[in-house]
């Protein structure tokens, strides 16, 4: 096997399209920036990693069917198969899976003296739009006699194996999300019509739509309807919302809702004068974007750009473009999206320990030289 350094793809995601992607680390692996494309859907060998700690072994993506994953909270507790879900229902999303940390890079840039935010400096890519089908967990509930009493929390727990002598607390990737959630979850099978890989979190998946990374558990085990957050470390002080170099704590806000966000991908370099495609991706977290302006001059006047079809959906990114005529100059390009309650993306976000939810417009913006 070839060495897992921060260059080549690990055994896990060979099958991935290495050409267009940054390997940052064998569990932080990102999208070119170019290579988001412009048909909405990420295809599956350009789509980012993330992956806490290391995944479970391949075998279990081999019978996908055999698949166990116990419900607890419902009034008739029980372990189900795969192919038992598959017989529930069925539904198909498409959404955002972008990590918490995706643009963390900006963040970090923006340190001074002796301020630390640690963490992949990821810039727009560890993000993508992806098609998922699976069952609603509503059908699933129903089917065992609907939620407990004082359900309050969807809790999922990832599938992945804690080494013996350590705390599985320290170590489980287990998210709980608000119970409001119940009717948009799904746990999914599939993802752009194809089982879903171990890299991605098959044989289960439990999606949240509009939710950031960390909350869509791969190799989901185990569901339960809580009445509390889960105390596991991720939960209880990863993915808060702290101030620099502060710790997390349960009192600060989870990384939960996506706040609206989007990113120019077309052109990044230097063109030639004349008529130019402006091209980009936005979206609005749990509510659907609204509009997008786009600048030339780093923000100092604005244009309307124009959404192309199909609509996947509220939870979905949305392509725009701006076809614009550039005479030879440099030009800073730059996008601000708008959802449909009004929440516009700020100039900066203001900084947070962990380096999350960046969504600020300035940062990303793309200097080219047009000749
Ligand atoms: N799940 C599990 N189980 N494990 C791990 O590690 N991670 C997270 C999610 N889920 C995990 C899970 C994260 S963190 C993210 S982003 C995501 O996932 C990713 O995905 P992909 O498929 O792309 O890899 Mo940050 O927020």
């Amino acid at each position: 096997a070839r060495a897992q350094d921060a260059t080549s793809l690990p055994d896990y995601a060979k099958w991935k399209d290495a050409d267009a992607l940054i390997v940052h680390s064998d569990k932080t692996i990102e999208t070119k920036r170019g290579e988001i494309g412009t048909s909405i859907i990420t295809p599956k060998e350009k789509l980012y990693i993330r992956n806490n700690v290391n995944a479970p072994p391949a075998a279990i993506v081999a019978n996908p069917e055999d698949w166990q994953v116990e419900f607890k909270g419902v009034r008739e507790p029980k372990t189900l198969t795969v192919a038992e879900l598959k017989t529930m229902g069925l539904a198909t999303v498409a959404t955002v899976l972008q990590c918490s940390g995706n643009g963390r890079k900006y963040f970090q840039d923006r340190l001074t003296g002796d301020q630390k935010i640690s963490g992949t400096p990821w810039t727009v890519g560890a993000a993508g739009c992806v098609l998922w089908s699976g069952v609603p967990l509503r059908a699933v509930v129903d089917t065992l006699g609907g939620a407990g009493d004082g359900a309050k929390f969807v809790t999922g727990t990832g599938g992945e194996e804690i080494p013996a002598g350590l705390d599985p607390k320290d170590l489980v990737v287990e998210r709980s999300v608000p119970i409001s959630n119940l009717d948009n979850v799904i746990l999914a099978w599939e993802m752009n019509g194809k089982p879903i890989s171990l890299a991605h979190g098959g044989p289960l998946r439990m999606i949240v739509p509009g939710y950031s990374g960390i909350n869509n558990v791969k190799y989901v085990k185990t569901v339960a309807l809580t009445e509390v957050e889960t105390d596991a470390k991720i939960q209880r002080s990863s993915y808060r919302m702290h101030a620099v170099g502060e710790k997390g704590a349960p009192e600060q806000p989870s990384i939960w809702e996506q706040p609206v966000k989007s990113w120019i991908t077309a052109p990044l370099e230097g063109a030639k004068s004349g008529r130019i495609q402006i091209a980009g991706v936005a979206f609005g977290g749990m509510n659907a974007v609204a509009g997008v302006d786009v600048s030339t001059d780093g923000g100092q006047t604005w244009q309307k750009g124009e959404f192309i079809g199909p609509d996947l959906g509220r939870f979905a990114w949305k392509v725009f473009v701006l076809p614009v005529e550039l005479a030879p100059g440099t030009y800073s390009l730059v996008s601000r999206a708008t959802d449909s309650e009004g929440n516009v993306q700020p100039e900066e976000p203001e900084l947070n320990g962990g380096g999350y939810s960046h969504n600020g417009w300035r940062a990303p913006a793309v200097e080219i030289n047009i000749v």
